[in-house]
């Protein structure tokens, strides 16, 4: 083709370059076979990202306000104000680890989940119109990073605590910091029919005051268990002011922290059984319960380790030591067999058994510098983020299964130098029993020199990873930038498995109710009551008008307005921009929507349509005015 010759000769692009190229275009028409959807980091949003052209698709408004989805300015503010932590109003959050639900320990396309680092929340998104459906605060802890993460049929969504206060966050000195600061992991139920979280069934269990980091349910084989790593196994209470270590330097200190071993099914059992106290009103079973019942144990774990991954049949768990060159691998079954055995080394302090680590463990790999996170496909193989180096390292899981005393054929195959700083990295469901191998992104925190200086602060880069030969080779294809916070991990999904509705499913639908609203209103129906105080505003949009499209009420009324898009066209959104009283409305094909205000503001205000919806689409207005309370009453 001479036509390709000269671009290439022109752009200087090589074979490689535009054999990657051929394998990520996506021609116009064409969509993406998966869909991944990513944190936020700090933007406290999710984001949704075609593979393999890595284009970003949408934001999924979680956390923040954001005024294009009309999230927070005006509908979905209760939902908002429902994660506030006690009075205080949060508007962002430190968005890590989403977990997609799964039926069988395998995505069912349905719901996905997210945590909130900095205040120790959970979201839980609906993946029929990706809009956020509830927003919870953790009545016990003001720190998460272990989460969210389900079980394999989504009955739980795992919130793991991150750093240690006293649980319910009230005051206490550093000096009683072994005897009053906890960690936890806090188990949500999921009622799948409601789609909503029920606080009601839910509880928390108390940990030692270690740093609880990464969990992952176990599944197949380990299903009913619950792994978690911790760092500050030291218990470091940071003495940089009185000339000694920092929380650096004091937290890395012992060689080996705890992989933390949770009987989740007979924990549920002691939940259900009533063993269990209150904090803050919410049900949390005592560390000595759990000691007294057995069903913790801990294994120590090298060296201030990170991820903790487990492999899709559910046999083995990988975990990585951000200052181990290793991952090690430990058996379920060499654990279960440790515990029968009590093989037991010592209790820590607080009186955990702590189990023989050689008993437990089945291999390690020298895999490379700072290693974090694993993933899977299904050839066997594994990979893991190497932050320090920065590369991605593809390692083979040992072959037989099952064996007690494997093969050693736990070796490292590859890398794949990446740019720059690894953290997480994702393979196509590759935290699932079904992993599916051919793409792989490695989550980047440094971007250096990839893209176009953006001034000091920089993006990141999602680089995707071509994984489908064998061996050593694993070309990269592609450098997508992330301007718009600092994402953690992220999964993948079969664009078929999704089922997203193109429109809602009846005119008059409420999407926090998945239903047809009563007060919807119907063509022709369109009105204005008043009630009172309040002025009821039963309005509907469709191109290019809104009707009523004159409201005048007097000072200081409640005005409730609601809104119904009577629009059945796939795309043909409204929006609704009130001026002075701070709100946006997104009024998708189908939608009803309320909002509720107090008219405090004399003035005239025109209200427009925010969505450039049809030709006439700037003569989409109407009028609010509010007639100032001296008139109204003059009248
Ligand atoms: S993590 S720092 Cu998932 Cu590696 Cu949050
Ligand atoms: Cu409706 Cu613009």
């Amino acid at each position: 083709m001479p036509a390709l010759q000269e671009v290439m000769r022109q752009r200087e692009l090589t074979p490689d370059d535009v054999l990657a190229a051929a394998k990520t275009y996506v021609p116009t028409g064409k969509h993406d076979e998966a869909i991944i959807f990513a944190s936020g980091g700090h933007s406290g949003q999710m984001f949704m990202i075609g593979v393999p052209s890595m284009r970003l698709l949408r934001t999924i408004a979680v956390f923040t306000p954001e005024p294009w989805q009309g999230w927070g300015y005006g509908v979905g503010n209760e939902i908002l104000e429902a994660g506030n932590a006690k009075d205080q109003e949060l508007t962002w959050a430190d968005t890590h680890h989403p977990a997609l639900s799964e039926t069988g320990g395998d995505y069912d396309g349905e719901w996905c989940f997210i945590n909130d680092k900095a205040n120790a929340r959970v979201a839980v998104i609906d993946l029929r119109d990706f809009e956020t459906k509830q927003i919870i605060k953790n009545p016990i802890s003001m720190s998460d990073h272990g989460g969210t993460f389900v079980t394999p049929d989504t009955d739980y969504v795992i919130e793991g605590g991150q750093y240690a206060t006293p649980l319910g966050w009230e005051y206490a000195p550093m000096q009683d910091y072994e005897e009053k600061y906890r960690g936890m992991v806090t188990f949500w139920k999921f009622d799948r029919d409601r789609g909503r979280i029920d606080p009601d069934q839910s509880f928390a269990i108390e940990l030692p005051p270690y740093w609880q980091d990464l969990m992952d349910a176990g599944k197949k084989a380990s299903a009913g268990w619950l792994f978690g790593n911790s760092i500050n196994t030291e218990m470091a209470v940071g003495t940089l002011e009185e000339g000694g270590q920092s929380f650096e330097a004091g937290v890395s200190q012992r060689d080996m922290d705890y992989l933390h071993v949770m009987n989740m099914a007979k924990i549920i059992e002691l939940y259900k059984a009533g063993k269990h106290e209150p904090i803050n009103g919410f049900p949390v079973i005592r560390l000595q319960t759990l000691i007294d019942e057995g069903v913790l144990f801990f294994v120590g774990e090298p060296k201030s380790p990170h991820g903790v991954d487990i492999t899709p049949d559910g046999k083995f768990i990988v975990v990585s030591g951000k200052l181990d060159p290793h991952v090690t691998i430990y058996g379920f079954e060499n654990i279960q067999k440790a515990i029968a055995d009590k093989k037991f080394t010592s209790n820590d302090q607080y009186g955990v058994p702590v189990l023989d680590f050689d008993a437990c463990k089945v291999a390690q790999v020298e895999v490379g510098l700072g290693p974090l996170h694993t993933q899977f496909d299904d050839k066997g193989y594994a990979y893991t983020s190497l932050f320090l180096e920065p590369a991605v390292a593809r390692w083979t899981l040992g072959g037989d299964f099952g064996d007690l005393n494997p093969e050693p054929d736990w070796t490292l195959v590859g890398k794949t130098n990446v740019h720059y700083n690894v953290g997480h990295l994702l393979t196509y469901g590759g935290d699932t029993v079904n992993p599916k191998g051919k793409f792989l992104v490695a989550m980047n925190k440094w971007s250096i020199d990839r893209f176009f200086p953006t001034g000091p602060l920089l993006p990141q880069n999602f680089q995707l990873i071509d994984i489908t030969e064998t061996g050593e080779t694993m070309p990269l294809l592609y450098d997508m930038p992330i301007g718009f916070g600092e994402p953690h991990y992220a999964q993948m999904i079969e664009a078929s498995k999704l089922k997203p509705w193109k429109v809602y499913p009846e005119v008059g639908w409420n999407p926090h109710k998945q239903a047809v609203d009563p007060n919807h209103t119907k063509s022709g129906k369109e009105r204005i009551e008043r009630k009172g105080d309040e002025v009821h505003v039963h309005m509907t949009v469709v191109r290019s008008h809104f009707a009523p499209e004159h409201i005048e009420v007097n000072q200081g009324d409640t005005v409730v307005w609601h809104v119904t898009s009577v629009e059945r066209a796939q795309d043909a959104t409204h929006g609704l921009a009130i001026p002075a009283y701070n709100m946006n409305l997104s009024i998708e094909p189908g939608e009803y929507v309320q909002i509720r205000f107090v008219a405090d503001k004399a003035g005239t205000f025109p209200f427009y349509c925010s969505e450039f919806c049809s030709a006439l689409h700037l003569e989409m207005m109407g009028y609010l005015r509010v007639k100032p309370a001296a008139v109204a009453q003059s009248q």
